[in-house]
């Protein structure tokens, strides 16, 4: 992961909000200015019973859109709900995401969600996936069981999905509908036993490679459906760059899976 120091826009990183809070969303986010503040306000809808919101925390690339000012808002106006890491430039989904836990799990998490931040992840399912992480240390929300699905996805980008699951069920023995789906709930011990930090993938195939370490660490995986609306605002980052790397992330994978490889 490159080096980064998180810098709230100036401020000293301290006065992020950090009272204990131990539950932490995570979000990636570049040109989701549109987006955002929909988001939030799905993450503040929430059901009491949660106790209180998971604590979204904003990791931006300086989008040129300016997300990184509406995080930083945010942030200012619920502190207990949000907080905002910056980085200068876009570098990839992965180190973002890395960074982001790193910092839950430094401020106390001890479950930690990850989602898009396009709204193609409704915030909505979050306490059925708490609920169910109650029987497994990995809940992935999961568009191919039994009440999930997409909409409003294109053909092509229907097949690359599923046929990406399928080749990454078959070389890593992963026994997930949907290995490849970024929503998802992670009790904090099985993150560590993991070395979410060592992966070295830039784009998407950190999410098959962090599953597959979670596997291998000996965590359990559980799945609960989700609908996965495709984004209205903005558009995707996909890139043939990140297709490729996950086609060259089914050969570790076979390869670690053949040799018994453990994180
Ligand atoms: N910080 C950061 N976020 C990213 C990067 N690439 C993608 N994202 C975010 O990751 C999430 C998923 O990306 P998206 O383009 O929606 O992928 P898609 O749904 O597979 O088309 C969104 O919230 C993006 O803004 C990146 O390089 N840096
Ligand atoms: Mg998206």
């Amino acid at each position: 992961m490159p080096e980064q120091i998180p810098s709230a826009h100036g401020q000293p990183e301290d006065s992020m909000h950090t009272a204990t809070t131990d539950l932490w969303a995570i979000t990636a986010t570049y040109n989701e200015a549109d987006s955002l503040p929909e988001l939030a306000k799905g993450i503040l809808a929430l059901p009491e019973e949660l106790g209180r919101p998971p604590k979204l925390l904003i990791v931006d690339d300086n989008s040129p859109d300016g997300t990184g000012a509406i995080a930083d808002r945010l942030a200012a106006e619920h502190p207990e709900a949000f907080g905002a890491l910056h980085r200068p430039g876009k570098m990839g989904y992965a180190s973002a995401h890395q960074l982001g836990i790193d910092y839950a799990l430094d401020h106390g998490a001890r479950t930690v969600i990850t989602m898009d931040a396009d709204l193609s992840h409704d915030p909505a399912r979050i306490p059925a996936m708490l609920e169910k992480l109650q029987e497994a240390d990995v809940v992935v929300g999961s568009r191919y069981v039994p009440g999930g699905g997409t909409v409003n996805w294109g053909a092509n980008r229907k097949i690359l999905s599923r046929t990406a699951g399928a080749l990454v069920r078959l070389v890593s023995g992963l026994r997930v509908a949907d290995p490849t789906g970024g929503f998802r709930a992670y009790r904090a011990p099985i993150l560590e036993a993991a070395k979410f930090r060592q992966v070295q993938q830039e784009g998407y195939a950190f999410l098959s490679e962090l599953l597959f370490r979670c596997m291998r660490a000996g965590g359990t995986i559980a799945e609960v459906p989700i609908v996965f609306v495709d984004r209205r605002f903005g558009r995707s980052k996909l890139s043939k760059r990140i297709i490729f790397e996950a086609i060259g992330h089914l050969f570790t994978l076979a390869w670690r899976r053949m040799t018994g490889w453990r994180p």
